[in-house]
């Protein structure tokens, strides 16, 4: 098992909901690390860059909208292969397919409005944590 950083990051939603407590809650009974947090507010830029694989998507500028909407609180969390551990966590986009039990499963009713961001591989977990951590 390799021990492994990733981007997690807790949309403005959440925040408004006032579900920050309730999934650090399952990352910790998970047994993962918070190893750094921070809230921030993002801008148009940071958003195109990270979604960049998005940007022509009809969805994008409700995307872009939701993440402007108020602050979010990025995380980067460690842990054996935990960057696929987190994404089984989160539950798939599609909030229509995320079980509960899930992130997304127990509390999204919508794909804009999910509520979390989690890398997808190594290479995005590395490219993230360097553009919200620095
Ligand atoms: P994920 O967040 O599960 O990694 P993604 O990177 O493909 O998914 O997309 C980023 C976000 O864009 C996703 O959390 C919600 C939004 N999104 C993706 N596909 C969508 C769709 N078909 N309709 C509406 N929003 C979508
Ligand atoms: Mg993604």
């Amino acid at each position: 098992m390799a021990k492994q950083q990733t981007y997690i990051m807790l949309k403005p939603d959440t925040i408004r909901r006032r579900l920050i407590g309730q999934i650090i809650t399952r990352i910790e009974q998970k047994g993962y690390q918070i190893v750094q947090a921070r809230q921030m507010t993002l801008n148009k830029e940071i958003i195109a860059e990270h979604y960049s694989h998005l940007t022509d998507k009809p969805f994008f500028p409700k995307l872009e909208e939701y993440m402007l909407s108020g602050p979010v609180f990025g995380m980067i969390v460690e842990g054996d292969e935990v960057i696929q551990g987190m994404r089984t966590m989160m539950g798939p986009t599609d909030f229509t397919k995320a079980l509960p039990g899930t992130i997304r499963g127990d509390f999204a009713n919508s794909t804009t409005y999910n509520l979390i961001h989690g890398s997808d591989s190594e290479e995005t977990a590395r490219e993230e944590i360097g553009r919200f951590f620095g």
